[in-house]
């Protein structure tokens, strides 16, 4: 039985009272940050802007912000706010170009990951009674022993199992029957798929609630999940910079949106191209500052994801939109900004297609061409079914492109982050 009793009081705090720890925990982030990075220090004095200056939540727009880059930078640990023998763990981001970036994480702030993570995995219905399966990789990458830890303070059943082996999750899904997974999307189908495959019904399985992330996903997916076996899909947020999964996460009750754990993470909305703060409600790139990390604090961080801020609704806390893609993920066609999660929308809602998928863009000469590479059920018309697909996203996305149909196991399937763009 999914419990929904909030894990801390603050979490249906009134808006005052979260406003004014914010604030105090914003104050207290910005001083150590200007007295002990001298990255931090340099660029608050470039500014002309001082920690002293932050009298309410909105001064901290007068703030520079951070970039990926910045941390590059100062690889490894030149951002870093303690000296390493405070420092307990290091994870760093997936990223595939360049200097990694690197987080140190202090005792206390392993504590608080673990907390933000105990308190994700209640908002999803998880109890000390939960036998939680975690796929995430387990590593540098902080999905696995993020999950891992937050699932142990929680008192839940943890099984480690990480990332691959899918025949051998299938069998431990099956023996030991978990009631949460918490793993990406993408291979959460590879892994049902699997478990079919071997002769089990995901109909009938003990797996009561998903907990994905680490990769965009659409509602479709969210349809095509819950409708193909027996569980309820949640969606959860975070990042390696800023800490990890469990920023932000979507309560079972209401599943509307990553409910972002604000009295931990201040989160601000901001026009992609002119850098310029947008209103709750409007699209633009999250940034987001840390307010209780020791080890690694970030000011005003451009995650470079692209969402709207909502009201509370299960919590006090505001909700995340889910998270349409990366603004580096964004494909211009001949004019037109398509991500794939959009063009995944109509992959999924075809039951004439498998569900993996790639999109791809040619350029030759000055023209763009949208590929989207798929394959096709048995059974299906590959004529009708191509017409169907690029009508579809010609209609709803507003671009022609051009279906290619890949035979049965062509497209790799995947064993931790989908590689939704083939180069
Ligand atoms: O992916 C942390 C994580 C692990 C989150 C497990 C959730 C579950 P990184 O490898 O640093 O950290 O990648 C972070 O992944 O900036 C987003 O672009 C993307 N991402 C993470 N969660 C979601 C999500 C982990 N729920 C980057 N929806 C982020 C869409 C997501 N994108």
């Amino acid at each position: 039985m999914p419990n929904l009793q909030p894990l801390d009081t603050i979490e249906r705090a009134s808006l005052d009272e979260l406003q004014n720890l914010q604030l105090q925990r914003l104050q207290k982030t910005l001083r150590h940050c200007y007295d002990n990075i001298p990255f931090y220090h340099q660029r608050f004095d470039d500014a002309g802007v001082h920690p002293d200056d932050v009298k309410t939540l909105a001064d901290i727009a007068q703030f520079p912000m951070t970039t990926k880059e910045d941390m590059r930078l100062h690889y490894p640990n030149k951002m870093f706010a303690k000296p390493m023998d405070d420092i307990v763990r290091i994870h760093a981001s997936s990223g595939t170009t360049g200097n990694p970036t690197i987080t140190g994480y202090t005792q206390k702030d392993i504590d608080d990951w673990a907390h933000c993570m105990a308190r994700s995995i209640r908002a999803a219905g998880g109890d000390r009674d939960s036998i939680v399966h975690v796929s995430y990789g387990y590593g540098l990458f902080t999905g696995g022993l993020g999950a891992h830890y937050g699932a142990e303070k929680l008192g839940a059943t943890v099984i480690p199992v990480s990332g691959g082996m899918t025949d051998r999750q299938v069998q431990i899904i099956y023996d030991l029957k978990p009631t949460i997974i918490m793993v990406t999307p993408s291979y959460f189908l590879n892994l049902a798929n699997a478990y079919t495959e071997k002769g089990y019904d995901p109909k009938k399985w003990s797996l009561q609630v998903g907990i994905f992330g680490a990769e965009p996903w659409s509602e479709a997916m969210r349809d095509t999940m819950e409708q193909t076996t027996a569980l309820k899909a949640t969606n959860i947020y975070g990042l390696s910079e800023i800490m990890g999964p469990g920023v932000a996460q979507e309560c079972l009750e209401t599943q509307d949106g990553l409910t972002i754990w604000e009295d931990y993470f201040y989160p601000e909305i901001v026009d992609p191209d002119t850098l310029e703060p947008l209103p709750d409600g409007e699209p633009g790139e999250l940034l987001l500052t840390t307010i209780c990390k020791e080890g690694a604090p970030l000011v005003r961080y451009r995650c470079r994801d692209l969402t709207t801020l909502h009201p509370g609704t299960a919590r006090t806390m505001r909700r995340l939109a889910r998270i349409k893609g990366r603004s580096d993920d964004m494909l211009i066609i001949r004019g037109v900004n398509v991500f794939p999660s959009q063009i995944e929308e109509h992959i999924l809602s075809m039951p004439e297609l498998e569900t993996v998928y790639q999109v791809e863009v040619r350029q030759d000469s000055n023209m763009s061409t949208l590929l989207v590479h798929v394959e096709l059920r048995p059974g299906s018309d590959k004529t009708t079914t191509g017409d169907k697909l690029q009508n579809a996203i010609k209609n709803n996305i507003g671009v022609s492109c051009q279906i290619v149909f890949h035979e049965h196991g062509g497209i790799p399937r995947s064993q931790a982050k989908a590689v939704r763009i083939r180069r």
